[in-house]
């Protein structure tokens, strides 16, 4: 080991024991290119190993697409081991998780500012639940005739569940839902988040398409939509993605919030064990969050887009994930994602995969879109934003605000969509 290294190790090790942070010195992130649905099958048997730990960053379901996995060095040798042995080809996409961690630490250290205006917040850094909580007030205070936070519920672990609610008048007028962080661990969401809210409040008095937009529908933002997850991920485990409920009969932590919803709950497309990360809970909207955003949603009874945000692989789907049918509305869900990618890749060239999600990424059971279409919400999509798997959830912080400006241009145009389908 050389000096610099070991250096790196005594370092990462200081700067997270304080806080007692899971470390992952030496964890890889493996790309397997699976050629057959018997590899895929080996492949999934891992899922929810307790002793081997692996990690799906991006789960086996069509032998066209990667599947990611982040191993723990203490499994290292025996998942490799058996990848060789079946032959299946792999490449190290991450050679060790704790480097890109400790870098990103670094970052946010470097850009702790003050934090008494919007302006000030620095929307190129990554951010804990406290500071995005008082910049939500600050956005608030300083457009209170636009920007209304409402508390739609309480986590397991009694966090707040903020709500921003952007309109201009009305009773009740058709509205537009945004989630990010659903899956915690996705810190590009709540980053997107947060950089889309302030543009919709700034550009609101400027006579952009926000101006329109708002003159006719309201939108509801719901910034850190797993809190819980997501003070674990800063202070705890960066790799936390579900809730943090206890289930019963198991040591094992949390309900996959995005398998949780009554929309073909407890399909093949979901995990029966709680220790899975894609595990669908005790029953439908078992998890807090997951019952206060439904419960949300249909209270206000005119919800007509609901637009879920996660990361990672570029991608834009639309219902279904539980099942291969398509929805009547198909045709125009298809080509509205068309011209959303088309804006959203002429700002950086970044490129989209879409269609539905069962056909787009693998089958997912019990997700929010398609509990929202079957709720009579239309317009339901949602991102994968940024990026294809070369950092995967540890999107260097410098690709915030590309990320968002494009993801914003695809915004806009399904806003407008919105706007002038009216139904
Ligand atoms: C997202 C929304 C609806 C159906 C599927 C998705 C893909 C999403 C998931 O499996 O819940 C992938 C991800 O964002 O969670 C990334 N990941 O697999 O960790
Ligand atoms: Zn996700």
């Amino acid at each position: 080991m050389s000096a610099n290294m070991r250096g790196l190790l005594v370092f990462s090790a200081l700067l997270v024991a304080a806080l007692s942070q899971k470390l992952f010195v030496g964890d890889q992130v493996l790309r397997v290119i699976a050629s057959n649905e018997e590899q895929i099958s080996m492949l999934r048997e891992l899922d929810g190993m307790e002793h081997l730990q692996v990690d799906f960053w991006r789960r086996p379901d069509k032998a066209s697409l990667p599947v990611d996995m982040h191993v723990p060095f203490h499994s290292l040798q025996s998942i490799k081991a058996f990848l060789e042995y079946n032959r299946i080809p792999y490449s190290i996409m991450l050679k060790d998780l704790q480097l890109l961690l400790d870098q990103e630490q670094e970052e946010m250290k470097k850009a702790r500012m003050n934090e008494r205006s919007t302006n000030s917040f620095s929307y190129s850094t990554y951010h804990t639940l406290h500071e995005i909580y008082s910049w939500i007030d600050n956005l608030v205070a300083e457009h209170s005739d636009l920007v209304s936070k409402i508390q739609i519920g309480k986590t397991y672990e009694n966090r707040p569940l903020y709500v921003l609610k952007f309109s201009t008048g009305g009773t009740n007028r058709p509205a537009i839902w945004i989630d990010t962080g659903i899956h915690s661990r996705e810190w590009i969401t709540q980053a997107t988040g947060i950089w889309t809210a302030k543009k919709i409040a700034s550009d609101y008095s400027k006579g952009t398409i926000v101006t329109s937009i708002l003159n006719n529908l309201d939108i509801f933002m719901l910034i850190v939509t797993n809190p819980d997850g997501f003070a674990y991920t800063h202070s705890t485990n960066r790799m936390w993605r579900k809730t943090r409920s206890i289930n019963a009969g198991s040591t094992c932590i949390g309900v996959d919030p995005n398998r949780n919803w009554d929309a073909g709950f407890g399909g093949p497309g979901a995990s029966k064990n709680p220790c899975s990360e894609t595990y669908h809970g005790p029953y439908p909207h078992s998890e807090a969050e997951v019952k206060a955003v439904a419960d949300f949603i249909l209270s206000h009874g005119n919800v007509k887009s609901l637009l879920s945000i996660h990361s990672y692989s570029q991608m834009l789907m639309f219902p279904y994930g539980y099942t291969n049918a398509l929805t009547p509305d198909h045709e125009e869900l298809n080509n509205l994602a068309r011209e959303a990618l088309t804006a959203l890749t002429s700002l950086h060239g970044t490129r989209y995969t879409y269609g539905t999600t069962i056909a787009t990424i693998y089958q997912a059971d019990g997700t929010t879109i398609d509990w929202a279409y079957n709720a009579g919400i239309k317009y339901s999509y949602t991102f994968e934003l940024r990026d294809t798997g070369r950092y995967g959830f540890i999107l260097p912080a410098n690709q915030i605000i590309p990320t968002a400006e494009e993801t914003w241009l695809a915004l806009g145009k399904i806003f407008e969509h919105v706007r002038d389908n009216p139904y």
